[in-house]
C-alpha cells in the first residue's frame, strides 16, 4: 500500500442489514477518501474481541459483542491525508442521537450501540487495528 496514512473503518451489522453500504462507502470517497482494502467478514467473534480489547470489561460490552457479530460487517482501510480524524469527524458523536446532523451517525442512526459505522481514533489504533481485520496486509 501507499505512504498515505491510513484508518480502519468497519460498517457494522446495522449498516449492512439496512443496505446502507454503498451510501456510507460513497460519503468517504465523495470526500476524496480512498479504498485501499476491504472485505465482509461473519461471526467475527475473536475480531471483534480483539479489535475491542480496550472496551471487553465494560458494563456495554457483552450487547455490543452481540450486537458486532449479528451479522455480515464489513471491514475497510480507507487512506488520505489526515484520514483518521476525517472519518472521526464524518462518523459523528459516538451517541448518534447526539451525533450533529451532516454527519453519518447524525443523518442515519438513532442508538448509540446501533451507531453504523467504526474509525479508528488515532494513527497507533489504526495500525493495531488493521493488523487485527487485514493480518494478510503486513502493514
Ligand atoms: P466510538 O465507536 O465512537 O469510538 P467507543 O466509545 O470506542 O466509541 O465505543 C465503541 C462502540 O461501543 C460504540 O461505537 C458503540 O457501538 C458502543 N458503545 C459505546 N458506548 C456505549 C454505551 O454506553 N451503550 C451502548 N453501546 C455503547
Ligand atoms: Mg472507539
Amino acid at each position: 500500500m501507499s505512504t498515505a496514512e491510513k484508518t480502519l473503518i468497519l460498517l457494522k451489522p446495522d449498516a449492512v442489514r439496512r443496505g446502507l453500504i454503498g451510501e456510507i462507502l460513497s460519503r468517504y470517497e465523495g470526500k476524496g477518501l480512498t479504498v485501499v482494502a476491504m472485505k465482509m467478514v461473519q461471526g467475527a467473534t475473536e475480531l471483534a474481541d480483539a479489535h475491542y480489547a480496550e472496551h471487553v470489561e465494560k458494563d456495554f460490552y457483552p450487547p455490543l459483542r452481540e450486537f458486532i457479530t449479528s451479522g455480515p460487517l464489513v471491514a475497510a482501510v480507507l487512506a488520505g491525508e489526515s484520514v483518521v480524524e476525517v472519518v472521526r469527524s464524518m462518523n459523528g458523536a459516538t451517541n448518534a442521537i447526539e451525533a450533529a446532523p451532516g454527519t453519518i451517525r447524525g443523518d442515519l442512526a438513532a442508538s448509540k450501540r446501533e451507531n453504523l459505522v467504526h474509525g479508528s481514533d488515532s494513527a497507533a489504533s489504526a495500525e493495531r487495528e488493521i493488523g487485527i481485520w487485514f493480518p494478510e496486509l503486513n502493514t
